[in-house]
């Protein structure tokens, strides 16, 4: 092969909302391929944030739900826009042999057009896509005609199999992992084995410099993010996680989180964000964990999403010692009947006891709501409105719930025919005003109460920012910048002109 060029791209998604948003972050996904492609093959490799813009600003929730998402649909349709122009040149200026993509199934619409400004540059590329989106869907991805390779499940292993293959133009048959085409058909091979080891991975960032594009244009904070585990033990309705990394965890040693936080710490970086699905997975390893970061690395603040059920005194005190400043919590209703159907484990009023600890420990707080599962009634989305309004914390974040490809509630709302065959996952996304997946809510009526959801947490947020540069500003610093400014009132405010009131 006379260009050993792997090109590694995650789509564009936010930016097709507003071109001038940005997702200011490492994507870990590519993070640890491009890692592995480093440590473990002689090809250059380059990584593209399609969704990071060097000059952004940030974008707001109403604008997502609002006229943003017309702007999406456009923006798919038309392959002439800014996004993708850059996307062309990105390609022709680097001219891989191979291009790996990243797909969410949300994000799978855009994941088709960049395939297609590949192949349109140069027809020989090869495109491999992998992400949840193919490990759930498998051969269906295929059915693009632009792409060549489906990866299934983790790819660090079988993103070098499959390079080794290329360049010695071996049959794909022999690794593991994949679909691809023969004789137009798509073929499997044998299943994957997970990584046994995390600990043997390379960190993420540790490439970046050398591999990611506009390196110089990223902020230090954009590389902040960190993945102890692979696994969630919980069995939430809605989630599409389980089906990608399983309910067994595995754990990367607490020394080894240590030091990759060290690294970080020793490039200038104050803080890190877990981006795990469920920080510390039990009470030992999260102690072991927040010991090891105590020792190891004096100084360092971080930051964390987990489970209310692991919120206990003595937990957050261990937390706290070791440097968290911010706890975010997946609370999701606030009704206990739909909190037991979506089997979140807890009821609100344990959600608020373990907000109330979180609070004590002037730890900065973050909850996550989502309104819209098929089980809701008026009744259960007033529960949620309530307990947005009255919940303690910095900031809210809103979803409105997705049915993804190998959740169960995703074959719940197949069986109760709320989707069927043409349901097409990448035009609904958390924040897709078209989402209306409730068996007792007619879909005019939840958009409106689910605006006036919106309308709640943009009011929130607004009091919440105000508390959280305080909080931040006094634990971190003054240079801390704590994220994106409030948001505007009169935005805000458009949603509940345009809609009914609803009387919630
Ligand atoms: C952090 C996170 C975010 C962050 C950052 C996303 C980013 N682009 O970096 C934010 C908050 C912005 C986000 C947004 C969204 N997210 Co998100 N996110 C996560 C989370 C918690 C961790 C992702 C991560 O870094 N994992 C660690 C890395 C190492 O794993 P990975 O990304 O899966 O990559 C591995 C494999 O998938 C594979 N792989 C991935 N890409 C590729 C590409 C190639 C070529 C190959 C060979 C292999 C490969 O190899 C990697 C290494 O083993 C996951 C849950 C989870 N536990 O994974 C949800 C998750 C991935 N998100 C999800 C969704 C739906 C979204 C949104 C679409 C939500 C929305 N707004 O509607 C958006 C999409 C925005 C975007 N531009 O990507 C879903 C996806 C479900 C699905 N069926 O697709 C998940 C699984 C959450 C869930 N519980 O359901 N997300």
């Amino acid at each position: 092969m006379d260009r050993k060029r792997i090109l590694l791209i995650d789509p564009p998604f936010y930016r097709l909302f507003k071109e001038t948003f940005s997702l200011v972050k490492y994507p870990l996904s590519l993070g640890y391929l491009a890692a592995a492609v480093r440590m473990h093959t002689d090809w250059d490799v380059l990584v593209y944030n399609g969704d990071f813009s060097p000059v952004s600003e940030p974008l707001e929730m109403t604008y997502l739900t609002g006229q943003g998402f017309q702007n999406y649909l456009k923006r798919l349709k038309d392959l002439s826009g800014k996004v993708w122009q850059e996307i062309r040149t990105v390609v022709s200026e680097y001219g891989p042999a191979v291009v790996g993509i990243s797909a969410k199934s949300p994000t799978f619409a855009s994941v088709r057009a960049v395939a297609s400004l590949v192949k349109k540059v140069d027809a020989g590329t090869m495109v491999v896509v992998g992400g949840p989106h193919p490990t759930v869907v498998g051969s269906r991805v295929l059915d693009c005609p632009d792409i060549d390779v489906c990866v299934v499940g983790e790819g660090e292993k079988t993103l070098i199999d499959l390079l080794r293959a290329f360049e010695n133009q071996i049959e794909l048959a022999g690794v593991r992992g994949i679909f691809y085409r023969q004789g137009g058909r798509a073929v499997a091979t044998l299943p994957r084995e997970s990584v046994k080891d995390l600990d043997a991975l390379g960190f993420p960032h540790q490439f970046a410099p050398e591999v990611l594009r506009d390196y110089v244009r990223y902020p230090l904070k954009a590389f902040r993010h960190i993945f102890a585990t692979r696994g969630c033990p919980r069995n939430c309705f809605f989630c599409g996680s389980r089906e990608m990394w399983g309910r067994r965890v595995r754990f990367r040693s607490p020394e080894n989180v240590a030091q990759e936080i060290k690294s970080l710490q020793n490039k200038g970086l104050k803080f890190v964000h877990f981006d795990d699905d469920m920080f510390g997975v039990n009470s030992r390893y999260l102690r072991a964990l927040s010991k090891e970061i105590l020792d190891r690395c004096p100084g360092i603040h971080w930051s964390c999403e987990t489970h209310v059920r692991l919120i206990s005194r003595e937990n957050v005190s261990f937390m706290k010692a070791a440097g968290c400043y911010m706890i975010q919590l997946g609370v999701e209703s606030g009704n206990d009947r739909i909190l037991s159907e979506i089997r979140k484990g807890f009821t609100i009023k344990e959600a608020l006891e373990a907000c109330e600890v979180v609070n004590r420990h002037d730890i900065s707080l973050e909850t996550f709501f989502m309104a819209g599962f098929p089980q809701e009634t008026r009744e259960t989305l007033r529960d949620t409105l309530r307990a947005i309004e009255r919940i303690d914390c910095d900031k809210v974040v809103y979803s409105i719930f997705t049915p993804y490809p190998g959740t169960e509630a995703f074959d719940f709302c197949r069986k109760k025919g709320l989707i069927d065959d043409s349901y097409d996952a990448s035009l609904h996304n958390h924040q897709s005003p078209a989402n209306c997946f409730c068996l007792r809510i007619a879909p005019e009526q939840f958009r409106a109460l689910s605006a006036r959801i919106e309308q709640a947490v943009d009011e929130k947020n607004r009091l919440g920012r105000a508390r959280k540069v305080e909080r931040y500003s006094r634990l971190l610093g003054p240079d801390f910048s704590a994220g994106t400014p409030p948001v505007r009132r009169d935005q805000a405010l458009k949603v509940s002109k345009i809609l009914p009131s609803v009387g919630l």
